[in-house]
């Protein structure tokens, strides 16, 4: 059975000194980097938006980073600006490997936000993720990186409804946890099979 792991969003702007800091956030590269021998394959995503992004509190008046807005596709938090396109802030953390296989850019449509590294926030639009991993013989996924109660999870979340086995290795995540997000995300993915080690 071929294994990846998937690295979730190990980028500056998620650790400390960062736009949107996960705390704990720079915790996770040395654990990550030593999983990173036990798999076939490692697959890095990278939050990648442009300016001006709808996903951003700053692009819509009125509004303040972590409330809510009503998008097309449904309910959208709003972010500080973040992991622009080419930035410090979006660039992975230095401490991370970053010889993996494959980098995975996500959220780089203006008007729609990609929290999973499968599909955008509308659940429908692909990013391609899954052809790859399949036209590679992966079945087996294990993630890690931030946040956990946002990208970590709905791409577990995803990879479970795609028919992936799926872990997620909690000691090498960091959650954001707004407003109960992290205990929801957590319950949620035990629900849909996601094994989580702890
Ligand atoms: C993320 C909020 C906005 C994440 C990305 O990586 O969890 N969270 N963009
Ligand atoms: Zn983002």
């Amino acid at each position: 059975m071929t294994e990846a792991l998937i690295v979730v969003d190990v980028q500056n702007d998620f650790c400390t000194g960062g736009a949107l800091a996960v705390p704990g956030g720079d915790e996770v590269a040395a654990p990550i980097n030593a999983m990173m021998e036990r798999f076939d394959a490692v697959i890095l995503t990278q939050d990648w938006h442009p300016q001006g992004h709808s996903s951003f509190a700053s692009s819509h008046p009125g509004k303040n980073p972590f409330e809510s807005v009503e998008m097309p596709y449904g309910t959208q938090v709003l972010w500080p600006d973040h992991c622009v396109q080419g930035s410090e802030g979006a660039a992975f953390h230095k401490d991370l490997r970053t010889d993996g296989d494959l980098v995975l850019r996500k959220g780089f449509r203006s008007g729609i936000d990609s929290y999973s590294g499968f599909f955008e926030n509308d659940q429908t639009t692909p990013t391609g993720l899954d052809g790859y991993l399949r036209s590679r013989g992966i079945s087996r996924l294990t993630l890690a990186g931030l946040a956990t109660d946002f990208c970590v999870a709905f791409t577990a979340l995803d990879a479970a409804r795609l028919g992936f086995a799926v872990t997620v290795e909690l000691a090498a995540c960091r959650a954001i946890d707004l407003d109960g997000s992290l205990p929801a995300a957590l319950a949620k993915m035990k629900e849909a099979g996601v094994v989580i080690q702890s």
